[in-house]
């Protein structure tokens, strides 16, 4: 019999089961099969809604002659093989729909639809909505809970507007987000809450080269599956810039590296690369033989000593070209230069150019009210100012303007001012590396953040 089949990667996720969805609707005449493995983030959601996709297996594609297949969520030919190998003396029309990088795709003669988006469940939403088509609202929440597992529930940094816009229109069509989230609870077996109780109170912080790390070490008698979703909840409390747990089974002589980041500067695939492992950016694992599971953790702390990338700190990200007025001059004065420069505040430095106060709009103000604008600056600036050097991590900086409520902190290198970091420019160098590192030296401030 000539077949046309549909598959998701291997160790189907729930991204491959609302692509799924979509592929049902727009291609009703395609059988679904299923992976071998099911991801353990989608059982649930597998259990429920088994009888739906009516799956068949790998192997029953042998008996049929497939015409054309559809592939979602992957381009990868490593991740289709299980599949692969059970098609058997056909040629077939092979079409990719899939939301990872383009310059991944390794199947040969396949035409690919390719999606710049959050989840790929959101790429065939697009089309499926396109067309006219409409959902039943158990569709509906296979497809949401799909977007909501590839976006962290629309949060991560690559949600695309659209992922939103389809994700509105399934609630439209009656997705239920009760469902959604039970399926989405990643902590369910006995086993993952003893790991998750244990390791919240052995996880240890270690500051790296500026970045604040959190890394654990625990020995289990056998493997735990769910082991992931442990460390995502852990990395989610404790909301470190990057947690790596590692796991040790010593009656297999295993070792499981789960790592999570939250920064681009720390890139877990190429970190665990050298291990074997490897995954995306911010989510990443690695699994060895190793003898001794204590010496293996800290080797891999000592690993980590050497591999992780300095943190983005005050010096990288400051405006070096500041903008300084002297003590003596008088407030009138300092409100011109002010608006001169265009900056709504300035480090006051004195006759030897040592940093004695901050004045902002704030003061001008106040002198104006006060007729007080002939005064000198010294009489009506800030005295109590924070300054840091220029090695204050991100980290720091944020606390800093958010505990005291400060639009600008002066950058001091031996007692001299060396820059300056504004809420924007810390805004501007949080949004992506390619704000960072100055070049908006001058650049105005709207407002005193101090007020905000
Ligand atoms: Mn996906």
């Amino acid at each position: 019999m000539v077949v046309n089949v549909a598959f998701g990667h291997t160790n189907m996720d729930p991204d491959c089961f609302g692509s799924l969805v979509f592929v049902k609707k727009l291609f009703p005449d395609y059988v679904l099969v299923r992976s071998r493995l099911i991801h353990p983030v989608a059982y649930t959601l597998y259990d429920f809604f088994e009888s739906y996709f009516n799956f068949i297996e790998a192997v029953d594609m042998e008996r049929e002659t497939i015409e054309n297949i559809i592939v979602v969520d992957t381009s990868s030919s490593a991740r289709i093989q299980e599949y692969l190998g059970h098609i058997h003396a056909s040629n077939p029309d092979i079409t990719i729909y899939d939301h990872h990088p383009a310059e991944r795709c390794d199947i040969f003669g396949a035409r690919r639809v390719g999606f710049s988006l959050g989840a790929n469940t959101s790429g065939l939403g697009r089309i499926a909505r396109e067309r006219g088509i409409r959902l039943e609202s158990e569709e509906a929440t296979i497809a949401l809970t799909g977007i909501y597992a590839d976006t962290g529930c629309l949060i991560y940094e690559n949600v695309k507007p659209l992922d939103m816009e389809i994700a509105a229109w399934l609630l439209d069509m009656g997705a239920s987000l009760k469902l959604v989230k039970s399926f989405l609870e990643t902590i369910k077996e006995d086993e993952q809450v003893r790991v998750l109780n244990r390791l919240l109170l052995d996880v240890r912080p270690v500051t790296i080269q500026g970045n604040e790390i959190l890394v654990s070490y625990l020995e289990l008698d056998r493997q735990v599956s769910g082991l992931a979703a442990v460390v995502d909840k852990i990395a989610g409390v404790k909301n470190p810039d990057a947690y790596f747990a590692v796991f040790f089974i010593p009656g297999k002589n295993t070792a499981l590296v789960i790592a999570r980041s939250q920064k681009s500067r720390i890139d877990l695939h190429e970190l665990l690369a050298p291990y074997g492992g490897g995954g995306h950016q911010a989510a990443a694992s690695a699994k060895l033989t190793v003898e001794d599971g204590r010496q293996f953790y800290d080797n891999f702390q000592a690993y980590l000593e050497r591999s992780l990338a300095p943190a983005l700190c005050a010096g990288d990200i400051m405006s070096r070209n500041v903008f300084s007025i002297n003590e003596d001059r008088s407030l009138l004065e300092a409100s011109k230069y002010m608006e001169q420069v265009n900056h709504t505040g300035l480090p006051v430095l004195n006759g030897a150019g040592e940093l004695t106060g901050f004045l902002t709009l704030k003061e001008i103000m106040k002198g104006r009210k006060n007729s007080q604008m002939n005064s000198p600056v010294r009489s009506c600036m800030i005295r109590k100012v924070i300054s840091i050097p220029p090695e204050t991590t991100m980290r720091e900086i944020e606390r800093l303007f958010f505990r005291h409520h400060i639009g600008y902190l002066p950058v001091m290198r031996n007692n001299e001012l060396a820059g300056i970091v504004s809420r924007g420019d810390y805004i501007r160098s949080k949004i992506g590396p390619d704000f960072a590192g100055g070049g908006i030296s001058g650049s105005a401030e709207t407002g005193n953040a101090a007020e905000e």
